[in-house]
């Protein structure tokens, strides 16, 4: 009986061959379909060891160039390859970065992440983000930038500037991958990946769920990222927004019990990192937020929009954290 996963006894009864330390499809498999309390229970009980259960960080995003992406991700309003009715824009001024980063301060922020519709950054471009960065942290917050591919001369330029984190996703399994993006490769992703790493700065990396893909797939993307060299410190976990006139506007919406058992699931696979519950919070329930916090998600994005699409905004969310008991993460140093 020992070695099987049964709701029988009172605490939760893992098989000996789940506790190995590099991650396999089949080892996280019989993870994510144990009976949900007793997957939820191992969940919480992790992240317990690792975290106070009871904070919360609080990112808030800027889109700092908008829109007429080269890539053809299926999910995204910014790709210049569909009709997704926005207007593309410029790189912002550094002065206006800094003017929304303190706004963001104020609401209780202490990660601010900018985000650029772009492949990857031109030779042009470095200097301005370098000096967004060095801006943003003078004001005393946490930087991540999501910029698209970087080569290791670009990580090190960023990493020179103090960029504490760099967003950039795997977004699904390498198999299911090439259904969804055909511009750039699952490879090219985790070289970015490894560029960063290289450079010192901390990575965040995660992935969408709600894509057409199966419950092999998104356990695959979470092993992946587990069995980085060194797993992420920040895993977003998005719920794909669908948005009209892209590829995957018409995309199945996900079975929330799915989704709570793919939070848990994250939260078991990279015990110490922080997981964002972070697309798609607006079409969520309060109640199913609250089982993704139970479950280990300890990040979210606050404020009214994300990059270009809408987020729950500050009323619900101060509404919600209060309902809960939960209280913003100070900026940390640990991660
Ligand atoms: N252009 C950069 C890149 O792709 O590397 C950065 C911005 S991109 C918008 C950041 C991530 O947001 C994507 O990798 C994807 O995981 C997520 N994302 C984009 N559109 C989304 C949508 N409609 N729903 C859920 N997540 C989305
Ligand atoms: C991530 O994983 N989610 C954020 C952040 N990284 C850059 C972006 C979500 C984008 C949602 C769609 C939009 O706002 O356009
Ligand atoms: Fe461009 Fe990033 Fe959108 Fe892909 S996800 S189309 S790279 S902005």
């Amino acid at each position: 009986m020992k070695d099987e996963p049964t709701s029988a006894s009172h605490t939760p009864v893992i098989p000996a061959h789940i506790s190995s330390a590099r991650w396999t499809s089949t080892s996280a498999r019989a993870l994510y379909e144990l009976p949900f309390n007793d997957l939820l229970f191992r969940a919480h009980s992790e992240y317990r060891e690792n975290f106070d259960p009871n904070r919360i960080q609080l990112s808030k995003l800027l889109s700092v160039k908008t829109g007429g992406c080269p890539e053809d991700c299926g999910y995204c309003s910014q790709s210049a390859r569909y009709e997704t009715g926005l207007t593309a824009s410029k790189l912002m001024e550094v002065e206006h970065v800094l003017s929304e980063a303190r706004k963001a301060k104020d609401g209780g922020a202490t990660r601010y992440c900018m985000g650029a519709a772009w492949r990857s950054p031109k030779p042009r471009d470095m200097e301005m983000v370098v000096t967004m960065v060095q801006g943003v942290k003078a004001l005393g917050l946490e930087t991540c930038m999501t910029l698209g591919m970087l080569s290791p001369q670009q990580a090190e330029s960023l990493g020179a500037a103090g960029l504490d984190y760099y967003n950039h996703n795997i977004d699904t399994s390498e198999r299911f991958y090439p259904k969804i993006i055909t511009t750039r490769s699952f490879g090219d992703r985790l070289e970015t990946l490894e560029n960063v790493r290289q450079a010192g700065i901390k990575v965040c990396a995660g992935g969408i769920i709600g894509m057409g893909e199966t419950a092999e797939d998104r356990i695959d993307m979470l092993v992946t990222l587990a069995n980085l060299p060194s797993p992420p410190e920040s895993v977003p976990i998005n719920m794909l927004i669908p948005i009209p006139g892209s590829k995957l506007a018409d995309a199945a919406p996900v079975d929330p019990i799915e989704f709570i058992r793919i939070i848990a699931l994250a939260r078991i696979l990279m015990p110490k990192s922080h997981v964002r519950l972070s697309a798609g919070r607006k079409s969520m329930s309060d109640e199913l937020q609250a089982l993704c916090f139970f479950a280990g998600a300890n990040s979210i994005f606050v404020g009214d929009t994300l990059l270009t699409a809408a987020n729950p905004g500050e009323d619900r969310d101060s509404s919600l954290l209060r309902r809960l008991g939960l209280t913003p993460e100070a900026m940390s140093t640990i991660e």
